[in-house]
């Protein structure tokens, strides 16, 4: 086997997901720093390789494979054991796919959108927010998991966007049943400590001051 390189920071959502992939497929990697909050992304090397210079960025053997979508459904496919975490047959993986587009789509734009101030009004913003966790609550309606009744990358693409969102509309029990206990089960993944938690941290603290100040203008 090749060496596996993942780049990026545990800060953004989409390097995430392709670590708890990593993690999932118990693969041996090595992660290396590319830093966008110090524009780490534009040094000349990284943009040889990536020339959209976002992260993450997996390098398997020498050839390089952006956006988290291809890069999870790539692992998968080379390295899963079975077809379970990205089934071979059609349907199920449309769906799948179905779910990955929506992540990067929708989920992961919002959340872009509600962690930057652009010119949209907070109120439209939240607005946004609550319909993705409309969609995804359809999505849990008759199964366990986002894509059927068993982890796949579905799940490992939208868990932490989805985490990251909980930081500013926190996924309420109430209206959000389905999705608020897929969460509880996301957390009990094996790996999800190390992965998601520390990132779910640093957003936290990078983004205090204008999480109180959205908290405070929400409660107006
Ligand atoms: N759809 C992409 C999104 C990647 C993305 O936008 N990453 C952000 C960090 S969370 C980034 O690299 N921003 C720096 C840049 O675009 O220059 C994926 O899933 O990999």
């Amino acid at each position: 086997m090749g060496k596996i390189i993942l780049y990026g920071i545990l800060l953004s959502p989409p390097v995430r997901a392709v670590l708890l992939t990593l993690h999932e497929l118990d693969l041996e990697f090595e992660f290396v720093e590319v830093n966008p909050l110090k524009g780490e992304q534009y040094n000349e090397e990284y943009v040889k390789k990536n020339p959209q210079h976002t992260i993450p960025l997996l390098e398997d053997d020498g050839q390089c494979i952006s956006d988290s979508h291809a890069i999870i459904a790539y692992l998968c496919r080379k390295f899963g054991k079975t077809d379970s975490l990205y089934p071979k047959d059609f349907y199920k993986r449309a769906i799948v796919d179905n779910r990955l587009h929506f992540e990067s789509g929708i989920l992961f734009a919002r959340c872009l959108k509600g962690f930057r101030s652009t010119s949209e009004t907070l109120e439209n913003k939240l607005k946004n927010i609550e319909e993705a966790y409309d969609f995804m609550e359809v999505f849990l309606a008759d199964s366990t998991h986002m894509a059927g009744n068993n982890l796949t990358i579905a799940d490992l693409s939208i868990l932490p966007s989805l985490s990251s969102l909980d930081l500013i509309v926190p996924v309420n029990s109430t209206k959000w049943p389905k999705l608020n206990s897929w969460l509880d089960l996301m957390k009990k993944l094996p790996y999800y400590e190390e992965v998601n938690v520390e990132g779910l941290r640093l957003i936290a603290e990078m983004l205090k001051p204008m999480l109180e100040s959205m908290i405070a203008e929400s409660k107006k």
